[in-house]
């Protein structure tokens, strides 16, 4: 899974890509996006560990995308596309707003932020899509097969588009398939990040809050000087400032549950590991997240619940209480799914 930050700028990316990603601040010499993988905690991975004492432990990541370019507006409007470019690629956006005053005293306007950059990725869709539908008719004239289901959906980005609206508001039309090449800003899922005064925990005002995208309040800097600390000292601070949990794991529970992700985990080979798939995903894709050749190879899973293996207390013991099951290619697999996929290439 990665995330993009976004945001206007000065809303304080680079201090929260710092604090979420425990890294060092930008090199003057760094030209381009900067990646950095988070381990994605869970408790049920440290049980599996006491249980199976393998020799290695490997934990989802999540990976976090800072563009390198700014949301820059020139004086004519135009709005520079290298930024969402950069994007692009990514699973889902939190979207960075300033809730904090800025030295010299300017107070934050976080609607109005919010709104600004909101509709400059709606444009930035609308041309994609307008130029798509161009380009379909054109092909149309000129005697080439098109898709006439394709055509209908960009038509309804359209709509949406021009009424201001971002497609993540249809999640039919924003998943749909055969609109996933064109990697569309507003359809991608957001959390909002308003990052917040030291002191202050309250989100901003907000009236008419639009059909608003998982807000969560943060302290940015805070949490990048927390980042910054040993644990002993971390856990101090942590209490000093009545921080229950730190900015990461708060943002990456939350993007789990608005991506609609669940956890499987596999052990084998002396390893415990922990693997992140959409909600629905059958067990033949959760073995391509594997490798390809577990897809290619497939014959069957064997499974077993998490909470089964608890009251069981050990594989074995499941196993013979009829808790492992053995199941096929389109099997939904669940959340904490513990899985064993046996293939034949
Ligand atoms: N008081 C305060 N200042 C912040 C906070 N987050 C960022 N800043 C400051 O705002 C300025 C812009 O932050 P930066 O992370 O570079 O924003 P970017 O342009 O979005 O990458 C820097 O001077 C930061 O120190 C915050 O949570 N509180
Ligand atoms: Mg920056």
């Amino acid at each position: 899974m990665r995330l993009g930050i976004i945001g206007l700028p000065g809303s304080g990316k680079s201090t929260i890509f710092q604090a979420l990603t425990r890294s060092k601040p930008e090199q003057q010499a760094h030209k381009g996006h900067r990646i950095a993988t988070v381990r994605v905690p869970d408790s049920r991975v440290d049980t599996l560990n006491r249980l199976f004492r393998p020799e290695k432990t490997v934990y989802a990541r999540v990976e976090y995308l800072l563009p390198y370019g700014t949301k820059a507006y020139s004086p004519d409007g135009q709005s520079d596309e290298s930024f969402w470019n950069e994007v692009r690629p990514c699973d889902a956006l939190i979207h960075v707003v300033r809730n904090f005053h800025q030295q010299g005293g300017e107070a934050p306007h976080a609607r109005d932020d919010f709104i600004k950059l909101e509709t400059d990725m709606i444009f930035a869709d609308l041309v994609v899509v307008e130029k798509r539908i161009e380009r379909i008719d054109l092909d149309k004239k000129r005697g080439k097969e098109i898709s006439a289901e394709e055509r209908k959906l960009l038509e309804a980005c359209l709509r949406m588009l021009e009424a201001q609206r971002p497609l993540r508001d249809d999640p039919e039309l924003a998943t749909a398939h055969l609109l996933k090449g064109y990697t569309l800003l507003s359809a991608k899922p957001v959390l909002v990040l308003f990052n917040n005064d030291d002191e202050d925990e309250i989100p901003p005002p907000w009236e008419e809050p639009p059909e608003l995208c998982n807000p969560l309040v943060v302290r940015g800097k805070l949490e990048m000087e927390l980042a910054e600390l040993s644990p002993e000292e971390a856990a101090e601070f942590l209490t000093a400032y009545q921080i229950k949990s730190s900015a990461t794991d708060r943002v990456i529970q939350h993007s789990r549950s608005v991506l609609g992700l669940i956890s499987f985990f596999t052990v084998v080979h002396k390893e415990v590991r922990s693997w992140m798939v959409p909600q629905g995903t059958t067990a033949l894709d959760a073995a391509e997240v594997i490798h390809s050749d577990m897809k290619r190879g497939f014959i069957r899973a064997e499974v077993l619940a998490y909470d089964d293996l608890m009251a069981a207390a050990t594989y074995p013991q499941a196993k013979k209480d009829g808790k492992v099951r053995l199941e096929g290619k389109t099997y939904i697999v669940q959340d904490g799914d513990i899985i064993n996929f046996h293939f034949n290439v």
